[in-house]
C-alpha cells in the first residue's frame, strides 16, 4: 500500500551531440591531391615552414610523424618521439621535409622544437621561439634552456632568407590538460603568439590526444567533432591564449597504429590544408597604411553603391513629384 512502483531514474545525458559541430568538408582524397600539387605562390620562397611549439609531450613530435603518414599512407617514425615526458625529448631545432615520391619534396617543411617548460631555466626559451620565427635559428641547433641563443653562437643565421624564416606558427596541445596547464606556460604561449603577430605569422592551435580524452572517441575516431568534452575544451583553449575556436583542430596522432586509416589521417589533413590557407595569405605584402585608406574608402563606396544609387533614385523621384507639383501649379520647367 503506498508503496508504487519507483520511477527509472532518467538516463544521463549523452556524451555526444546528435551532429557534429563542427564537418571536414573535403575528402581526404582531395586534400591529399591539394598538397601533391601545391607550390608556394611567392617564389621567392621554395617551402611553407610550419613551426610547432608547445608543452612537453604534447605530441609535437608526434604530429610531424602524423603529416608524413597521413600524406605517404604508411606510418612514419622519423621524428623520435617519447612517452615518458618529465623534460622535453626534442632538443634540436630541426627542420624535417617530406619525399612526394623518389625524386621530390612536398612544398611544405616542419620545424621541431625543444617543449616549454614552466621553469625559466627548462624547457626552451621564448626568446629562442622568437628568433626561430625570424629565421635566426640554424637546423641543428642544440637549445639551451639557460640561456638564449646570441649572435656570436654558430647556430645562428644573421641573414635569413625568406625561405628561412617561419610561415605558419602551429601550438600543439594535448587536449585534456587544457586545464591543468600552468598559468606559466599559458603566459609563455601568449609571449609567443603575440610575437608571431606582430611579425604577421598566421597562428593555429593543435589539440592533440584526443584518443585519451575521451571514450567515445577511442572507440570511434568520427565521433570527435561530436564530443561535448572536446567542444568545451576547444572553447576553453580558445579563451586561455586568446584565439578564435575555428583556428584550433582537434588530431588523433598515429602513435600505436601500424597503418593508415581515413579516419585518422582526414582530420590531420584538414588541420595541414588550414596551415597551407593561413600561410600563404602570409606571403601578400602588407600594404602601406595611406594606401590602405584609399582602398578601404574605395572598397566601402563599391559597397554601399546600391544604397547609394537606390537613394538617389528615390531623391530623384521626390524632386520629381514636387516638380510635378509645381507644375501642376503652372511652373512647367521640365
Ligand atoms: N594516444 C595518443 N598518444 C599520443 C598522441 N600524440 C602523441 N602521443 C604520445 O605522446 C608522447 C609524447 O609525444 P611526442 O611527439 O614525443 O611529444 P613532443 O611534443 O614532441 O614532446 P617533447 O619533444 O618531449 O617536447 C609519445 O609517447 C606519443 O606516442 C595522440 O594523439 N594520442
Ligand atoms: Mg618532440
Amino acid at each position: 500500500m503506498g508503496g508504487g512502483e519507483s520511477k527509472p531514474a532518467p538516463a544521463p545525458p549523452s556524451p555526444l551531440f546528435s551532429e557534429p559541430w563542427r564537418t571536414l568538408p573535403m575528402s581526404t582524397q582531395e586534400n591529399l591531391l591539394l598538397m601533391k600539387s601545391y607550390q608556394p605562390r611567392n617564389k621567392e620562397v621554395k617551402h611553407l615552414r610550419i613551426l610547432l611549439h608547445g608543452p612537453v609531450g604534447a605530441g609535437k613530435s608526434s604530429f610531424i610523424n602524423s603529416v608524413e603518414s597521413a600524406l605517404r599512407g604508411i606510418v612514419s617514425k622519423r621524428a623520435l618521439t617519447d612517452a615518458n615526458t618529465g623534460s622535453s625529448f626534442t632538443l634540436k631545432y630541426k627542420t624535417y621535409n617530406i619525399h612526394k615520391d623518389d625524386q621530390s619534396f612536398y612544398s611544405i617543411v616542419f620545424n621541431d622544437i625543444m617543449g616549454l617548460e614552466k621553469d625559466d631555466n627548462k624547457g626552451v626559451k621564448v626568446e629562442d621561439i622568437k628568433l626561430a620565427l625570424r629565421g635566426h635559428v640554424r637546423d641543428g641547433y642544440k637549445f639551451n634552456p639557460c640561456g638564449p641563443l646570441t649572435e656570436d653562437d654558430p647556430g645562428y643565421n644573421s641573414n635569413p632568407s625568406l625561405d628561412d624564416k617561419v610561415h605558419v606558427l602551429v601550438c600543439v596541445v594535448p587536449v585534456n590538460s587544457v586545464s591543468l596547464l600552468d598559468d606559466k606556460v599559458v603566459q609563455k604561449l601568449r609571449e609567443v603568439r603575440l610575437a608571431a603577430s606582430d611579425l604577421g605569422i598566421p597562428q593555429l592551435v593543435i589539440l592533440t590526444k584526443v584518443d585519451q580524452a575521451c571514450p567515445e572517441v577511442e572507440s570511434n575516431i568520427q565521433n570527435m567533432y561530436k564530443s561535448k568534452y572536446l567542444k568545451g575544451q576547444v572553447e576553453q583553449f580558445s579563451a586561455r591564449l586568446g584565439i578564435s575556436t575555428n583556428c584550433i583542430f582537434l588530431v588523433k596522432n598515429y602513435e600505436s597504429e601500424t597503418y593508415t586509416n581515413d579516419g585518422i589521417s582526414g582530420p590531420i589533413l584538414t588541420a595541414l590544408k588550414q596551415m597551407v590557407t593561413e600561410g600563404e595569405d602570409s606571403f601578400i605584402p602588407t600594404q602601406p597604411r595611406e594606401e590602405n585608406i584609399v582602398t578601404s574608402c574605395f572598397s566601402s563606396i563599391l559597397h554601399y553603391l546600391p544604397q547609394i544609387m537606390h537613394y538617389c533614385t528615390l531623391t530623384q523621384h521626390v524632386n520629381v513629384s514636387c516638380c510635378g507639383k509645381e507644375n501642376n501649379e503652372g511652373t512647367q520647367t521640365w
